[in-house]
């Protein structure tokens, strides 16, 4: 069969299972869209690339499938730049097509050129430009391959305009994937995964240390089994969130600089830390010598160079995180009932002595902690929240129980602001049953605002909690504890009017001033199901998030919260 380059991609893009896609149009993709019109594949068009990048990867992380982004040449596609990175530090499984003049103008600055494979190369898992037609198909099927095994990540394929536009006698390449220097982990090394359990059953003081390699690998279930046969309580990062069940007696809450006090003393004090598809981020550490400093370490990760490059190893187990952990729960005799008392006391007095804790709101000021608790009251951890970055997203990861794999999207590694909004588009496209909110900063927001136009024309009903306190409040709180109070552009006073950019866009928008009003706007906001809520929440303009570890601090010592 005779088929055109665009046509081709959409046909192997279906034969991936890909059925909605997210971009934005130009003249080096119009091939591509002119495929696309008469394509069964969804096309959701965003505002903005960056929103189109985020949107792809918050349909991914909701999902677990590959994400899918299209953008034309040149500034389409260094649009997409931010929403790529975000999704490499996070470990996403993201494809993302970009246009690209044709092969005879590359390198000529031709109008709308730009390097993106070379742009790209430091954030993505690999990247393509397609020069021929005929290689199209199999490079696709590669990006697809790549993207999500081993470690997921994005994958950058760069498409000519003439590459698109040329026909050429079609079949689909079924033949299996072979990529030189490139094996998919299978297996693991059995002597480690026993030396494991010797240790785990030794412990006297045990912690597991879950991340998004547990979400990522779908091992939830066996991490749960592993906590629950040997009481081993368990503290996530933050893209960790969900991996384990937030309200579990087990559960200490996210770890490091805006973690509990209780998880990170636990880590402090433990003598056997079993970290499991974790990187050892800075923002979890703190000083990393005095990170864990009791604990034998086990470490379990598909990546293998994580293991060893920020801590000292016993036991480094490479594999796919949900096998390992079945084959140490295989083995792993459940504990007698005495025998972790001492360690579970120490910890359930922590937790009574330092729970997580904000000041009353006076006269009916509105605490930005008390609306993430409401928001979890009305949904019970059965909703998807997204973030932006600053003291949103850390309230929304200490005030909200998560329950559930997949439901809690943030950008932990980049820290994007602007990432949380498209990201809800997504999971609302993946999940239009389940609730989404994204829990906002008055300047986060600001940075995609512009998908407002998307959720409304694809009538997504998502909740937009905007924590209102004029500022830019993370970087504020900074400067209040580092910076002698020097608040130095961090005022966000001069703010547009957020009810009123909500119905411009058609959505419905309200402000609430009133903590007596916050469950009430809450509930109406969850009626309604034709278009997003914007919920401009003026919150108490100075609260701070804590307990925090001051940058580059030991676990140990904590400011506030005590
Ligand atoms: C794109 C981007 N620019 C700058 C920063 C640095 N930054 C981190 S938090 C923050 C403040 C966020 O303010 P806001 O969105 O109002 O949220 P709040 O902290 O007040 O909840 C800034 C500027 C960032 N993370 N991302």
């Amino acid at each position: 069969m005779k088929l055109k380059g665009a046509e081709i991609l959409l046909q192997c893009l279906q034969k991936e299972g890909v059925d909605t896609v997210f971009g934005y149009p130009g003249g080096a993709v119009l091939p591509i869209y002119d495929a696309l019109y008469k394509s069964e594949i969804r096309h959701i068009l965003s505002r903005h690339e960056q929103g189109a990048a985020h949107a792809a990867d918050g349909y991914a992380r909701a999902t677990g499938r590959v994400g899918v982004c299209i953008a034309t040449s040149g500034p389409g596609a260094t649009n997409l730049v931010t929403g790529i990175a975000t999704a490499y530090m996070d470990s996403i499984p993201l494809v993302c097509f970009t246009g690209q003049v044709g092969t005879s103008l590359i390198g000529r600055d031709a109008f709308q050129e730009a390097d993106i494979t070379g742009i790209t190369l430091p954030i993505t898992k690999h990247n393509y430009l397609v020069e021929k037609t005929e290689d199209l198909a199999r490079i696709v099927k590669e990006a697809f391959y790549i993207a999500r095994t081993n470690r997921p990540g994005p994958v950058v394929v760069d498409l000519p305009k003439d590459v698109m536009e040329k026909e050429i006698d079609f079949e689909y390449p079924e033949e299996a994937i072979n990529i030189r220097g490139y094996r998919v982990v299978k297996g693991y090394n059995s002597n480690q995964v026993i030396t494991a359990v010797d240790y785990i059953q030794k412990a006297r003081r045990p912690v597991i240390y879950a991340g998004g390699g547990v979400i990522s690998s779908n091992a939830a279930e066996e991490l749960r089994e592993l906590a629950e046969k040997r009481k081993i309580p368990v503290t996530t990062t933050l893209m960790g969130m969900g991996g384990f069940l937030g309200n579990s007696y087990l559960s200490l809450g996210m770890l490091g600089m805006h973690g509990t006090r209780y998880a990170n003393y636990a880590i402090g004090e433990c003598d056997l830390l079993i970290a499991v598809g974790v990187r050892f981020d800075d923002r979890v550490t703190g000083k990393i010598d005095t990170f864990a400093p009791h604990a034998r370490v086990i470490h379990i990760d598909i990546d293998a160079a994580e293991i060893g490059k920020n801590v000292e190893v016993e036991v480094p187990i490479v594999g796919q995180v949900k096998e390992v952990l079945a084959a140490i729960n295989q083995r792993l005799e459940a504990i007698e009932s005495e025998e972790l008392n001492e360690w579970h006391e120490t910890i359930h007095r922590w937790k009574e002595e330092y729970p997580l804790r904000y000041g009353d709101s006076s006269e009916g000021r509105i605490m930005p902690q008390h609306v993430i608790e409401e928001v979890y009251s009305l949904t019970q951890g059965e909703a998807i929240i997204c973030t932006e970055v600053g003291q949103n997203q850390m309230w929304a990861a200490q005030y909200y129980h998560y329950k559930h794999p997949r439901s809690f999207l943030s950008s932990g590694g980049l820290g994007t602001m602007g990432y949380g909004f498209p990201a809800a588009i997504g999971a609302k496209i993946a999940c239009p049953e389940l609730p989404v909110v994204d829990i906002a900063g008055d300047g986060s927001i600001q940075m995609n605002i512009q998908e407002l136009g998307t959720a409304v024309q694809y009538r997504l009903p998502i909740i937009i909690c905007i924590l209102n306190n004029h500022f830019l409040g993370m970087v504020r709180q900074w400067q209040g504890l580092f910076y002698g109070g020097r608040y130095s552009y961090t005022d966000m006073s001069h703010q547009p009017d957020f009810v009123k950019i909500a119905e411009a866009y058609g959505a419905i928008g309200r402000r609430i001033k009133e903590a007596s009003q916050v469950r009430e706007a809450l509930e109406e906001a969850l009626k309604v199901k034709d278009r997003p809520v914007v919920l401009d929440f003026w919150v108490e303009r100075e609260a701070d998030v804590y307990p925090m570890v001051p940058p580059g601090g030991s676990l140990m010592n904590m400011l506030g919260g005590d």
